[in-house]
């Protein structure tokens, strides 16, 4: 698979680097058959292995069972929730037949999954005591996108989608719920240093079914935004369209109140073009699926004891829970720093003779801090280094966010604004208003009511019409 011909573009050309890249760092592999639909090299699996050991933690750790539903849902569940089917009915994939046989009811291919789960949950929920209920799964989900899709970005099967879904009692509990995913959403996105912006979606703009949705957002290389994560408060829509109720204490029936949130590999594409270089990936330590790699130096003279320091430094920080290679391939050092620089590799570690004699060895971290550490304790060294090299990323990362997040006083200001990043402008609420902004910058209303260290909420004359509004973020997205 080694495909060293020609060079990367640079990442200045984001998308020509951001295909080249996956393809020569192994994480997608193109070329399958059916459109919006991709392979995940080994490489690039064990990288999403990674990411999501992290996310199923937080769930985990927060009171979420995980779960796994069926992958098709029948016509009839699927057409009960009106707003929910006329969300989604121009990008659900259906199964009509068996064999030759045509399905007397044809059978969807889930889009997401509320239509599969929530039938049962009324078959689940009886009392009071049987809720909440917070579950999740982590499947692939079919979405007949019309708009340029693209690997890891806007798939026709996701194939890692981390959809987690709850039932309350009130509707005060579910939007606490909210919080809460929004909470494990931004320690997920720390733990990948990548820095986003929450914000809550215009009415127009909301999940179909939902009271209202917040959305995660990771500014791109290109100026662009990505949806990286979205909780819905689903309120009572689908507790009354499946019929999923309890009974209070005082014996009356009541709708249970509900949300959803999901994540895609998405996730991974953040990651990848937010912290990337020139050189190819750089990959944040908690996810990368090769953390250090040890090369060693071989020359004619010790090339045995070269080779066997290598192995033994490997044991040993293989025992320390790290996730090292040695590269003893037949190749010249340069040819190896190129491969695994690539690969994104955190750390690299070199040993030679002269660094055997020093007792010491040379080691690099993947933004080209060189250092010298001492041979005796090394292993308990690496985790310090690892984590002052993913303290970098992150100011690296939020450094880039905020020289791009630029306040807009005026539908000039924010068009300028928005051709590299994301214009805070004051907005009334109006949808008409949204429009006149959407069409004069090309680009989105994302959300108000907007969380992040780096925008300060504020009221304000709407940058239209002039009426009170309050500060709002737009954004070029993908
Ligand atoms: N049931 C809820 C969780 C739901 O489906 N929400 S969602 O439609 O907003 O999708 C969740 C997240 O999946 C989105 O925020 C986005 O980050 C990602 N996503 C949606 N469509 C995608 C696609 N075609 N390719 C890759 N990721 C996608
Ligand atoms: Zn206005």
């Amino acid at each position: 698979m080694e495909d060293e011909s020609g060079s990367l573009p640079p990442k200045s050309d984001f998308s020509a680097w951001y295909n080249d890249v996956l393809w020569r760092a192994e994480i997608m592999d193109v070329r399958y058959p059916v459109k919006g639909l991709y392979v995940w090299f080994p490489f690039g699996f064990g990288l999403r292995r990674h990411t999501y050991a992290i996310l199923r933690s937080l769930l985990d750790g927060s009171g979420h069972d995980e779960t796994l539903f069926p992958l098709l849902i029948p016509k009839t569940e699927f057409m009960k929730e009106a707003e929910h089917i006329k969300g989604f009915e121009e990008e659900v994939y259906w199964v009509t037949h068996g064999g030759l046989t045509e399905l007397d009811v044809p059978l969807a291919l889930r889009p997401t999954s509320e239509t599969a789960m929530y039938p049962m949950f009324a078959l689940w929920v009886r009392s009071h005591a049987d809720l909440p209920i917070k579950v999740y799964q982590i499947v692939n989900t079919f979405r007949y996108e019309t708009k340029h899709t693209r690997p890891l970005i806007r798939l026709r099967e996701i194939t890692s989608f981390k959809e987690a879904h709850t039932a309350h009692a009130t509707w005060d509990e579910a939007a606490a719920q909210v919080e809460t995913a929004l909470s494990l959403y931004t320690q997920f996105y720390d733990d990948l240093c990548v820095p986003v912006i929450i914000s809550r979606r215009p009415d127009w703009d909301k999940f179909p079914g939902a009271d209202y949705t917040m959305a995660v957002d990771a500014l791109m290389p290109d100026g662009r935004t990505l949806q990286v994560g979205t909780a819905h408060h689903l309120g009572t829509h689908f507790s009354k369209t499946f019929n999923i109720t309890y009974e209070d204490a005082a014996g009356e029936q009541q709708f249970v109140s509900q949300t959803c949130y999901g994540i895609s590999e998405r996730c991974i594409a953040a990651a990848i073009g937010v912290h990337g270089d020139d050189r190819g990936l750089v990959l944040p330590p908690k996810v990368a699926p090769v953390q250090v790699v040890v090369i060693p130096i071989i020359m004619k003279k010790q090339a045995e004891e070269v080779r066997a320091a290598a192995e033994q430094l490997r044991a040993e920080l293989d025992a320390a829970g790290l996730r090292v290679k040695v590269d003893d391939r037949d190749l010249r050092p340069g040819a190896k720093y190129y491969h695994w620089e690539m690969r994104g590799v955190p750390l690299r570690i070199e040993v030679g003779p002269r660094d055997l004699a020093a007792g010491t060895v040379v080691a690099a971290t993947r933004d080209g801090e060189k250092m010298t550490l001492n041979r005796a304790g090394l292993a308990a060294e690496i985790p310090g280094v690892l984590s002052a090299f993913a303290g970098r990323l992150r100011e690296r990362a939020e450094a880039s966010l905020t020289s791009r997040i630029i306040p807009a006083e005026s539908v000039e200001t924010a068009v300028e604004a928005t051709k590299s990043g994301i214009a805070v402008v004051h907005w009334c609420g109006d949808e008409a208003c949204a429009d006149m902004i959407e069409k004069e910058t090309n680009a989105s209303v994302l959300g108000t009511e907007v969380r992040s260290v780096h925008i300060e909420k504020s009221e304000g004359a709407c940058i239209v019409c002039g009426r009170p509004g309050t500060s709002t973020v737009i954004a070029r997205t993908y």
